[in-house]
């Protein structure tokens, strides 16, 4: 059985609306979950398989080194939840290592891989009781009122709180302690610029594919007429947020027409797509606290590029 909470917003509509007002933006900009569409997902798979897109494959090693702790800090009978669709193989190492688990609950908006998710999970773990729920784990949303008792713990890897502002991360920091006691956090942290540019901007262009991919939606989903071959995919480091930004550059100055409207670009003109923020851990640990957490683990591959942390609610 699948859970459907709270309103699915993802639609048609809200895709025209939101296009609409980001390119009406002194600075352009479209939310970064636009990106994923099929297509979009594929490409972003396809990202973590790179060889300059480090975060996947140090993260996966860091919870295959220490998923046992991970697991006593989740302790016997945890009923498990996921923000986000299932991260494949970190989270079947998470689980693998689990101490009688009661319960998985993967939660995303995207029905379709959440189906595949939970298909997959219960044929690795027949033991295992997997319920998924579709929700947008970005707004809020109750979980169902009848969960098993035990130890409730949430697991949110990949470094996907990067993608959200000061105020979307403490806000999805706060909805998160309503939901658990606990949880297994994925931060990416700061690091040389040069590093950092390169998992964005890799040296075979699936970051380019997956960023102009956008453009190609817009022009098929809402009638648009972008020149895919006249935009450019573009990373940039943005030291007052600590973020890598991805932008699309406009080549020329022109007028794009989409939903029936027209956006001037000059030449030069970005649209900005998507924000990175890159943590150290003591600012992370204070937007942890705000939200009503405290650190009490850290995890890390040797190099210090990634960190994985246990969060305890403390109030
Ligand atoms: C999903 N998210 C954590 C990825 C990131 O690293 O911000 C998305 C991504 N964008 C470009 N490459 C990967």
């Amino acid at each position: 059985m699948t859970l459907e909470l709270g309103f699915q917003t993802r639609s048609d509509e809200a895709f025209r609306a939101a296009v609409v007002s980001g390119l009406s933006r002194k600075q352009k900009s479209i939310p970064c979950c636009w990106l994923y569409d099929a297509r979009g997902s594929d490409l972003f798979n396809a990202i973590t398989r790179v060889e300059d897109y480090y975060p996947t494959r140090t993260e996966t090693e860091i919870v295959s080194q220490n998923a046992q702790d991970m697991a006593n800090f989740c302790g016997e009978g945890a009923v498990l939840l996921e923000y986000g669709a299932g991260s494949g193989i970190k989270t079947e190492i998470l689980i693998d290592a689990l101490r009688a688990p009661r319960l998985y609950l993967p939660i995303d908006i995207a029905a379709d891989e959440l189906a595949q998710t939970t298909s997959r999970i219960a044929k690795r773990f027949p033991r295992l009781d997997v319920f998924p729920i579709v929700a947008d784990f970005t707004r809020d949303f109750d979980l169902p009122p009848a969960l098993p008792l035990g130890p409730r713990t949430a697991f949110f890897p990949g470094s996907t709180i990067g993608n959200l502002n000061l105020r979307e991360a403490i806000a999805f920091l706060s909805r998160m302690h309503r939901h658990v006691g606990a949880a297994i956090i994925g931060v990416d942290l700061k690091k040389d610029v040069r590093t950092l540019l390169s998992a964005y901007d890799d040296s075979a262009g699936v970051t380019a594919a997956f960023n102009l991919n956008l453009l190609a939606r817009i022009n098929r989903e809402l009638d648009g007429a972008f020149p895919l071959d006249r935009f450019i995919h573009e990373a940039r480091w943005n030291q007052t947020e600590s973020a890598v930004e991805m932008h699309l550059v406009s080549l020329d100055s022109r007028v794009v027409t989409l939903a029936g409207r027209d956006f001037t670009f000059f030449s030069g003109e970005s649209i900005h797509t998507e924000s990175s923020r890159k943590y150290d851990l003591v600012t992370f640990g204070s937007l942890a606290e705000t939200a009503g957490w405290r650190v009490s683990q850290s995890w890390r591959d040797r190099a210090g590029q990634f960190a994985v942390l246990s969060l305890d609610a403390v109030s």
